[in-house]
């Protein structure tokens, strides 16, 4: 249970977090994120950055560029322990200027032209110069929002105590478009949120603005997310009501200094005349037609009128996100259409103004196939080449749902032609709400950095949806929100690691975990050595505990129905491929579900060699062991137990690493902020808790299977 804060508490930290104060409860549940500068405690550093940064010089005064400035002279300030003087002189020393190529005078242009080239349409460059008077510090860029980024990355400079001496820095993003997916609805609620209430409040909008939309905003340039979807992939159709275009105009309006594009998402019955009954999400839209049919014309000039009235109101408009023919969400499929008919009709009408789709592919329909992991790649891949140029297809990192851990999904690598936008989740719908304290930047990596095969080996994910491995014309990421109107954004203190973890990702894959977790503490709980190492243990280990002590050895999908927290692995009810029993398969002879060769044959779907390393069962990785093969009980696992045993010895296992974490980071008191601390503290107490309920339920309901005796919690 989050803590109750008696009045003068609560107006005590409002103070010290929008007053920027130098004082030393930094409030670390408000507003600021990673992005509350807290004065550098290392002396020596401390005094190299107040003679490095006496004056700042602003090259032009674009709305952007205002925001940079604003940034620096708010993290100097904070940073540093004194104001920044403002200048005027590009060659003064002492000096951090910054400014896009267009304003910068000749002499700093022809030192950069190189750098800048290399740093592209959206990335900077953050430079060490010799004046004729002395040193000075660049933050240039093509354009005004890379000065912007570049601004960020010099603070995370500081922010995590890092030498300024000689810098030579040029950045810029790997992937195209760095989105973040809301699934919030036009009720506020959302989906799979537990962070409390939509961040947009649709009631207030487009008259009031509350001040954290600029806070988000900031937040996610500061990681250079480029874009945002704002609401639910099941789509209120209402979304593209006139009345609610004007409010999403507001928050364009807010968003487009920091760089950021509005995208929506789109219901596919939209044109259709709310008279229409259907059942369920099958609701009527919000046109005057009978049917949304993508052939249809009267369909497709509905959505060109549509189209045209948004980019009248929001000229920088991203774009379609659009979940179609799944879940009982309309599409295509209704009118016996193919995806690549649905996603290309709306791409069409976006194409004039550089709008794009992004077409997802989480679909199963059991006609497809009785295997639901294989059902995507079969609907999706005879559609390669189909689509329009500024089509995305966009999966999900696995075949089958955002599980603890699942192999990776085989329709990357399997559509040369088609643009993928990879998804991830940064909202933990199955990895323990915002109760769980799991770093998810070890999850990503392990599926960035799997080998595909699909051009040879080296044909890694990150490869594939970098575009480096097809030439693919774009390029996206897209990561499900965790944000909610909570005060700290995001439920548990820790999740907001998540979501800098995604940002920092989408603009740079191959930064580590670890790296990521440093910047992330340095940045959110100091620079104390000692914190720095605990807490980056508990970050490292917590998903591969989530995997133990939930989903060991490849189990996939036993979680509570529609609730997604807790364990069900008896749920065996309703639609076959939302069962447990359907996917775990345990009998009293064995436990998996065989999708090799000789079952569902699900492995045929990925390139050799590693269709073959999946279909073997002594080759196969151990925790996909069970998401490939049935096995009996006494099957012997690497380690020389047995399943059973080795089950069990994970669940333990599992769970113990929570009440390391809870240990390591009650030895943190003296060193962290006393709020955050209690308030993490009593999370993972909770955590705790809840792990242990997932080791029990799951190791009995097996046992009564296995008939062997539960061992290992020694
Ligand atoms: C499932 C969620 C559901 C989403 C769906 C999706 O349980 O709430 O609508 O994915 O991604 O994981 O469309």
């Amino acid at each position: 249970m989050r803590k109750q804060f008696s009045f003068p508490i609560i107006l005590t930290l409002f103070w010290f977090s929008h007053a920027g104060s130098m004082a030393p409860t930094p409030a670390k549940e408000w507003t600021d994120l990673w992005l509350d500068y807290r004065l550098v405690s290392n002396q020596p550093l401390l005094q190299e950055y107040r003679y490095n940064l006496k004056v700042l010089v602003v090259s032009s005064h674009s709305e952007t560029m205002e925001l940079a400035g604003a940034e620096l002279r708010r993290g100097l300030r904070l940073l540093l322990g004194r104001e920044v003087s403002e200048g005027t002189d590009f060659e003064a020393a002492n000096s951090l200027v910054i400014g896009a190529r267009g304003a910068l005078p000749q002499s700093i242009l022809a030192e950069v032209q190189q750098e800048l080239n290399a740093a592209g349409q959206e990335g900077y460059v953050v430079k060490t110069r010799a004046t004729p008077r002395g040193k000075s510090i660049l933050i240039v860029a093509n354009h005004d929002v890379g000065v912007l980024r570049g601004a960020f990355h010099f603070l995370r400079l500081l922010q995590t105590q890092q030498a300024i001496r000689a810098l030579a820095i040029v950045s810029h993003p790997r992937i195209q478009y760095r989105l973040l997916n809301h699934w919030d609805n036009l009720d506020r609620s959302v989906e799979r949120g537990y962070a409390g209430k939509s961040l947009w409040k649709w009631e207030e909008l487009p008259g009031t603005i509350d001040p954290r939309y600029h806070d988000y905003a900031r937040a996610n340039a500061s990681l250079g997310i480029n874009g945002v979807v704002l609401n639910n992939v099941n789509a209120n159709p209402d979304i593209l009501k006139p009345e609610y275009l004007k409010k999403v105009a507001a928050l364009a309006d807010i968003f487009r200094p920091y760089g950021i594009r509005i995208f929506l998402s789109a219901n596919f019955s939209s044109p259709i005349s709310e008279k229409f009954e259907f059942e369920a999400r099958r609701r009527g839209g919000i046109g005057d037609l009978s049917t949304s049919d993508p052939l249809d014309l009267h369909v497709r000039s509905w959505w060109k009128n549509t189209v045209g009235e948004i980019y009248q109101l929001i000229p920088d408009f991203g774009g379609f996100l659009v979940k179609a023919s799944s879940e009982g969400m309309p599409g295509p499929n209704d009118y016996g259409r193919t995806h690549a008919e649905g996603a290309n009709m709306l791409a069409e009408v976006l194409e004039p103004y550089g709008g794009i789709v992004m077409w997802r592919s989480f679909v199963y329909d059991a006609d497809v196939d009785p295997d639901r992991t294989k059902r995507a790649y079969k609907e999706f891949v005879p559609l390669d080449g189909k689509f329009h140029s500024n089509v995305f297809v966009q999966p999900k990192n696995g075949p089958l749902d955002f599980q603890p851990r699942e192999p990776v999904n085989p329709l990357f690598g399997a559509m040369p032609k088609t643009p993928l936008m990879l998804e991830l989740q940064l909202t933990q719908e199955y990895l323990g709400h915002s109760t769980h304290l799991v770093y998810l930047a070890p999850m990503w990596k392990e599926y960035l950095e799997f080998d595909t095969h699909a051009n040879g080996a080296g044909s890694t994910l990150a490869s594939i949806v970098d575009g480096s491995v097809h030439g693919y014309p774009m390029t996206g990421i897209a990561g499900v929100a965790n944000t909610g109107d909570d005060r700290n954004w995001t439920g548990h203190f820790f999740a907001q690691a998540n979501w800098y973890a995604f940002g920092r990702l989408a603009w740079d894959h191959t930064l580590s975990s670890e790296e990521i977790a440093d910047e992330w503490i340095g940045m959110s709980l100091g620079n104390d050595t000692t914190v720095l190492s605990t807490v980056r243990k508990m970050m490292m280990g917590s998903w591969e505990a989530c995997v133990k002590y939930m989903t060991p050895l490849g189990l996939h999908h036993i979680m509570q129905e529609h609730f997604h927290y807790g364990p069900e692995p008896s749920l065996d009810k309703g639609r076959e491929d939302w069962t447990s029993v359907y996917y775990h398969r345990a009998g009293t002879t064995g436990i998996g579900y065989n999708r090799n060769s000789s079952g569902s044959n699900a492995v045929s779907q990925y390139f050799s060699p590693v269709r073959e390393r999946f279909d073997d069962l002594t080759s196969c990785p151990e925790e996909y062991l069970l998401w490939f093969h049935h096995v009996p009980w006494d099957y012997r696992t690497k380690s020389g137990r047995t399943v059973w045993d080795e089950l069990c010895h994970r669940y333990h296992a599992g769970v113990k690493y929570v009440a390391h974490m809870q240990e390591n980071w009650r030895s943190l008191q003296p060193r962290v902020d006393p709020v955050v601390f209690e308030l993490v503290g009593e999370k993972l107490a909770q955590h705790y808790r809840d792990a242990g309920i997932w080791r029990d339920t799951c190791l009995t309901y097996f046992q009564r299977l296995s008939g062997k005796p539960i061992v290992g919690d020694d």
